[in-house]
C-alpha cells in the first residue's frame, strides 16, 4: 500500500483485540476507487494470442474501478472467512483462490452491507482501465517488456512463487496498481472468442461462447506476455484455482 488504509488498521486491531471484525459497510467505505473517464479504444491486440482478435473499436462510459485488488482483510470482513491459499501473506495481500461465483457473492454481500453499487468490471472496462484509459499500451503505464518488473509481480520465481501486498509496485497512468500480475482478476463477461462485433458501446457479454468467465491481467505465476493488458484467460464460474492465482477487483458506476 502506498499509504495506510484505516480499514486495515481497524480490522487488524479488532482481530488482535478479540473484537468483532469490521463490518462490510466499513469495507465498502474503505475501498479506494479511481475515476476512469470514458472513451473509445481499439480493444484486443494483434500478434499475440488468437483470442485477442479481432482488434475492434469499443466505447465505454466513465466508471470507477478499484485502485487495488480486493484484499484478504476486505474479503474476511465481508465474507467471514479467508479463502486464500496465501493466507500467511497477510491482510494487505490480495484474496486468492476464489471462484467467479464467490466473487459475485462477495459483491452482493458488499452491496447489502455497504450501500450498493459495486460490481465486477466488464472485460472492455478492465482492458480500457489497464491501458491507462484506452491508450496503446501493451503493459500498464506503457512500460517496455524490460520494465514490467516495475509495475507487476509476475514471472513465478521472480515473485517468490506467491502473491504480495497490493500497491507495492508502481501504478499505471491512472494510478491503478497490480492490473498486471499479482493475481488474475475475474471480470463480469462470458468468454467469447473471437470477440463479437457488437455491441461496440459498453459491451457486456453474457451470451454465446463457452460457459466460462474471463480472468484478466495474469498473476505472480505468469511470464511477461501473459501479464499484458490484452491477455485473456477463462475458467468455469465455479472453478477455484488451488494454486492461488485468481482474485478480483471491483468497479462501480459514477453516482451509484
Ligand atoms: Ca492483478
Amino acid at each position: 500500500m502506498t499509504r495506510r488504509n484505516p480499514v486495515f488498521v481497524a480490522v487488524a486491531f479488532a482481530i488482535v483485540g478479540g473484537l468483532p471484525a469490521a463490518h462490510g459497510s466499513d469495507v465498502a467505505a474503505g475501498i479506494e476507487m479511481v475515476r476512469v473517464p470514458g472513451g473509445c479504444y481499439p480493444m484486443g491486440s494483434a500478434g499475440y494470442e488468437k483470442h485477442e482478435l479481432p482488434v475492434h473499436e469499443v466505447c465505454v462510459d466513465s466508471f470507477d474501478i478499484g485502485k487495488y485488488e480486493i484484499t484478504q482483510a476486505q474479503w474476511k470482513a465481508v465474507m467471514g472467512t479467508n479463502a486464500s491459499k496465501f493466507d500467511t501473506c497477510g491482510d494487505t495481500c490480495p484474496v486468492d483462490q476464489v471462484s467467479w461465483l464467490q466473487a459475485q457473492e462477495f459483491v452482493r454481500k458488499l452491496n447489502v452491507q455497504g450501500g450498493g453499487g459495486f460490481r465486477l468490471p466488464t472485460e472492455a472496462e478492465w482492458e480500457y482501465a489497464c491501458r491507462s484509459g484506452g491508450k496503446r499500451e501493451t503493459w500498464p503505464g506503457g512500460v517496455s517488456a524490460e520494465q514490467v518488473f516495475d509495475v507487476a509481480w509476475f514471472n513465478k520465481a521472480s515473485a517468490g512463487d506467491r502473491t504480495h501486498p497490493v500497491g507495492t509496485k508502481k501504478p499505471n497512468g491512472l494510478g491503478i496498481h497490480d492490473m498486471a500480475g499479482n493475481v488474475w482478476e475475474w471480470v463480469q463477461d462470458k468468454f467469447v472468442s473471437p470477440y463479437p462485433a457488437s455491441p461496440t458501446k459498453n459491451p457486456r457479454i453474457e451470451a454465446g461462447g463457452e460457459d466460462k468467465r474471463v480472468i484478466r491481467g495474469g498473476s505472480w505465476n505468469q511470464k511477461v506476455n501473459y501479464v499484458r493488458c490484452a491477455i485473456r484467460g477463462r475458467y468455469e464460474p465455479e472453478f477455484v484455482d488451488r494454486s492461488g492465482r485468481i482474485g478480483l477487483g471491483v468497479a462501480r458506476d459514477p453516482g451509484s
